[in-house]
Protein backbone atom coordinates (compact mmCIF):
# COMPACT_ATOMS: atom_id res chain seq x y z
CA UNK A 1 0.00 0.00 0.00
CA UNK A 2 0.73 3.88 0.26
CA UNK A 3 0.91 4.43 3.77
CA UNK A 4 2.09 2.65 6.23
CA UNK A 5 -1.31 2.36 8.11
CA UNK A 6 -3.81 2.59 6.36
CA UNK A 7 -6.03 1.52 9.73
CA UNK A 8 -4.91 4.35 11.32
CA UNK A 9 -5.47 6.86 8.32
CA UNK A 10 -9.15 6.09 7.99
CA UNK A 11 -9.10 6.37 11.74
CA UNK A 12 -8.02 9.56 11.29
CA UNK A 13 -10.36 10.41 8.32
CA UNK A 14 -13.27 9.49 10.33
CA UNK A 15 -12.20 11.90 13.37
CA UNK A 16 -11.10 15.06 11.66
CA UNK A 17 -13.68 15.43 8.73
CA UNK A 18 -17.16 16.22 8.66
CA UNK A 19 -19.60 13.52 7.59
CA UNK A 20 -20.08 15.30 3.98
CA UNK A 21 -16.67 16.12 3.81
CA UNK A 22 -15.79 11.93 4.18
CA UNK A 23 -18.75 11.33 1.53
CA UNK A 24 -16.68 14.11 -0.95
CA UNK A 25 -13.87 12.37 -0.69
CA UNK A 26 -15.34 8.88 -1.35
CA UNK A 27 -16.78 10.57 -4.45
CA UNK A 28 -13.66 11.82 -5.75
CA UNK A 29 -11.45 8.33 -5.06
CA UNK A 30 -14.68 7.25 -7.58
CA UNK A 31 -14.16 10.04 -9.82
CA UNK A 32 -10.59 9.80 -10.07
CA UNK A 33 -10.55 6.05 -10.85
CA UNK A 34 -12.70 6.91 -13.58
CA UNK A 35 -10.40 9.15 -15.08
CA UNK A 36 -7.36 7.36 -14.13
CA UNK A 37 -9.11 4.41 -16.55
CA UNK A 38 -9.80 6.90 -19.53
CA UNK A 39 -6.12 8.48 -19.80
CA UNK A 40 -4.13 5.61 -18.33
CA UNK A 41 -3.11 6.46 -15.24
CA UNK A 42 -2.36 4.59 -12.08
CA UNK A 43 -6.04 3.49 -10.57
CA UNK A 44 -4.95 2.68 -7.46
CA UNK A 45 -2.94 5.77 -6.87
CA UNK A 46 -5.57 8.17 -8.46
CA UNK A 47 -8.23 6.13 -5.56
CA UNK A 48 -5.46 7.12 -2.42
CA UNK A 49 -4.90 10.81 -3.90
CA UNK A 50 -8.67 10.91 -4.22
CA UNK A 51 -9.58 9.51 -1.08
CA UNK A 52 -7.30 11.15 1.04
CA UNK A 53 -7.08 14.88 -0.76
CA UNK A 54 -8.55 16.53 2.18
CA UNK A 55 -7.60 14.67 4.85
CA UNK A 56 -6.26 18.22 6.19
CA UNK A 57 -9.43 20.44 5.00
CA UNK A 58 -11.32 20.25 8.55
CA UNK A 59 -8.97 21.63 10.90
CA UNK A 60 -9.92 25.29 12.35
CA UNK A 61 -7.66 27.96 11.39
CA UNK A 62 -5.70 27.82 14.56
CA UNK A 63 -5.09 23.99 14.09
CA UNK A 64 -4.14 24.74 10.60
CA UNK A 65 -1.77 27.35 11.43
CA UNK A 66 -0.03 25.11 13.96
CA UNK A 67 0.44 22.43 11.25
CA UNK A 68 1.81 24.90 8.98
CA UNK A 69 4.53 25.68 11.98
CA UNK A 70 5.21 21.76 12.40
CA UNK A 71 6.04 21.17 9.30
CA UNK A 72 7.72 24.38 7.97
CA UNK A 73 5.41 25.08 5.67
CA UNK A 74 5.48 28.65 3.59
CA UNK A 75 4.68 31.14 6.23
CA UNK A 76 2.48 32.85 3.62
CA UNK A 77 -1.09 30.58 3.81
CA UNK A 78 -1.02 31.25 8.04
CA UNK A 79 -4.31 32.65 8.14
CA UNK A 80 -5.43 31.40 4.65
CA UNK A 81 -6.84 27.80 5.64
CA UNK A 82 -8.49 27.12 2.08
CA UNK A 83 -5.21 27.46 0.15
CA UNK A 84 -3.21 25.44 3.08
CA UNK A 85 -5.61 22.29 3.97
CA UNK A 86 -3.89 20.87 0.72
CA UNK A 87 -0.15 21.80 1.68
CA UNK A 88 -0.69 20.94 5.35
CA UNK A 89 -2.42 17.23 4.12
CA UNK A 90 0.30 16.09 2.15
CA UNK A 91 2.42 16.75 5.25
CA UNK A 92 0.56 14.85 6.99
CA UNK A 93 0.46 11.80 4.64
CA UNK A 94 3.90 12.31 4.10
CA UNK A 95 4.81 12.72 7.94
CA UNK A 96 2.15 10.94 9.82
CA UNK A 97 1.16 8.26 7.64
CA UNK A 98 4.55 7.44 6.00
CA UNK A 99 3.83 8.16 2.26
CA UNK A 100 6.28 8.46 0.02
CA UNK A 101 4.97 8.44 -3.16
CA UNK A 102 6.09 11.94 -4.55
CA UNK A 103 3.21 11.85 -7.25
CA UNK A 104 0.59 11.07 -4.68
CA UNK A 105 1.90 14.02 -2.33
CA UNK A 106 2.18 16.16 -5.07
CA UNK A 107 -1.40 15.34 -6.16
CA UNK A 108 -2.44 16.03 -3.01
CA UNK A 109 -0.21 19.50 -2.45
CA UNK A 110 -1.79 20.64 -5.77
CA UNK A 111 -5.25 19.76 -5.52
CA UNK A 112 -6.31 23.35 -5.11
CA UNK A 113 -4.45 25.32 -7.41
CA UNK A 114 -3.05 22.96 -9.52
CA UNK A 115 0.07 23.92 -10.99
CA UNK A 116 2.68 24.59 -13.87
CA UNK A 117 3.84 20.58 -15.53
CA UNK A 118 1.05 19.21 -13.75
CA UNK A 119 1.39 15.15 -13.97
CA UNK A 120 -1.64 13.71 -15.29
CA UNK A 121 -2.37 12.32 -11.42
CA UNK A 122 -2.25 15.74 -10.73
CA UNK A 123 -4.73 16.73 -13.37
CA UNK A 124 -6.78 14.00 -12.41
CA UNK A 125 -7.16 14.67 -8.60
CA UNK A 126 -7.88 18.63 -9.61
CA UNK A 127 -10.84 17.77 -12.08
CA UNK A 128 -12.14 14.53 -9.83
CA UNK A 129 -12.73 16.83 -6.98
CA UNK A 130 -14.49 19.15 -8.86
CA UNK A 131 -16.79 17.27 -10.46
CA UNK A 132 -17.03 14.01 -8.57
CA UNK A 133 -20.68 13.13 -8.15
CA UNK A 134 -21.74 14.83 -4.67
CA UNK A 135 -21.35 18.35 -5.95
CA UNK A 136 -24.32 20.11 -6.55
CA UNK A 137 -23.81 23.14 -8.68
CA UNK A 138 -26.40 23.50 -11.60
CA UNK A 139 -23.11 22.39 -14.42
CA UNK A 140 -22.16 19.18 -12.98
CA UNK A 141 -23.22 16.60 -15.34
CA UNK A 142 -22.17 19.34 -18.35
CA UNK A 143 -18.36 19.13 -16.31
CA UNK A 144 -18.40 15.29 -15.58
CA UNK A 145 -18.95 14.89 -19.55
CA UNK A 146 -16.29 17.45 -20.42
CA UNK A 147 -13.45 15.91 -18.00
CA UNK A 148 -14.57 12.45 -19.46
CA UNK A 149 -14.04 13.92 -23.18
CA UNK A 150 -11.50 16.38 -22.75
CA UNK A 151 -9.49 17.07 -19.16
CA UNK A 152 -7.29 19.97 -20.49
CA UNK A 153 -10.31 21.65 -21.83
CA UNK A 154 -12.15 20.54 -18.61
CA UNK A 155 -9.17 21.89 -16.44
CA UNK A 156 -8.90 25.09 -18.32
CA UNK A 157 -12.49 26.06 -18.01
CA UNK A 158 -12.55 24.81 -13.91
CA UNK A 159 -9.34 27.21 -13.83
CA UNK A 160 -11.23 29.75 -15.87
CA UNK A 161 -14.16 29.75 -13.62
CA UNK A 162 -11.50 29.85 -9.84
CA UNK A 163 -9.75 32.37 -11.41
CA UNK A 164 -13.09 34.76 -11.96
CA UNK A 165 -14.75 33.44 -8.85
CA UNK A 166 -11.81 34.87 -6.73
CA UNK A 167 -11.87 37.88 -8.82
CA UNK A 168 -15.08 38.94 -8.09
CA UNK A 169 -14.42 38.20 -4.36
CA UNK A 170 -11.55 40.49 -4.36
CA UNK A 171 -9.33 37.64 -3.43
CA UNK A 172 -6.18 36.81 -4.26
CA UNK A 173 -5.12 34.34 -7.07
CA UNK A 174 -2.04 31.95 -5.99
CA UNK A 175 0.89 31.88 -8.65
CA UNK A 176 0.52 28.40 -8.92
CA UNK A 177 -2.92 28.49 -10.40
CA UNK A 178 -1.89 31.76 -13.09
CA UNK A 179 0.70 29.33 -14.21
CA UNK A 180 -1.49 26.41 -14.84
CA UNK A 181 -4.21 28.34 -16.15
CA UNK A 182 -1.00 29.47 -18.89
CA UNK A 183 0.31 25.99 -19.05
CA UNK A 184 -2.65 24.40 -19.98
CA UNK A 185 -3.91 27.39 -22.48
CA UNK A 186 -0.59 26.83 -24.42
CA UNK A 187 -0.62 23.44 -23.94
CA UNK A 188 -4.00 23.34 -25.64
CA UNK A 189 -2.46 25.73 -28.26
CA UNK A 190 -4.40 29.11 -27.33
CA UNK A 191 -2.07 32.41 -27.84
O1 LIG B 1 -11.29 21.32 -0.57
P1 LIG B 1 -12.41 21.39 -1.57
O2 LIG B 1 -13.54 22.25 -1.08
O3 LIG B 1 -12.87 20.04 -2.03
O4 LIG B 1 -11.84 22.13 -2.89
P2 LIG B 1 -10.44 22.88 -3.07
O5 LIG B 1 -9.33 22.13 -2.46
O6 LIG B 1 -10.33 23.18 -4.54
O7 LIG B 1 -10.60 24.22 -2.27
C1 LIG B 1 -11.48 25.23 -2.71
C2 LIG B 1 -11.11 26.53 -2.00
O8 LIG B 1 -9.82 26.96 -2.43
C3 LIG B 1 -12.06 27.68 -2.31
O9 LIG B 1 -12.33 28.34 -1.07
C4 LIG B 1 -11.28 28.62 -3.21
C5 LIG B 1 -9.87 28.33 -2.78
N1 LIG B 1 -8.89 28.57 -3.85
C6 LIG B 1 -8.64 27.84 -4.97
N2 LIG B 1 -7.70 28.40 -5.74
C7 LIG B 1 -7.32 29.53 -5.09
C8 LIG B 1 -8.07 29.63 -3.87
N3 LIG B 1 -7.94 30.63 -3.00
C9 LIG B 1 -7.07 31.60 -3.29
N4 LIG B 1 -6.93 32.63 -2.44
N5 LIG B 1 -6.29 31.58 -4.43
C10 LIG B 1 -6.38 30.57 -5.36
O10 LIG B 1 -5.68 30.61 -6.39
FE1 LIG C 1 -9.45 20.45 -1.04
FE1 LIG D 1 -11.86 18.19 -2.17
Amino acid sequence: MFCNDIGALERFMKDNLKESRYRHSLGVEKMAVKLADIYGADADKAAFTGRYHDIAKCFDEKTMDENIKRYSLDESLLGNPALAHSKVGAAILEHEFGVTDEDILNAVKYHTTARKDMSLLEQITYVADVVEENRTYPDLKYYQDLAAKDLDLCTLEILEYTISDLTDKYRQIDKDTLRAYNYIKHKLSIT
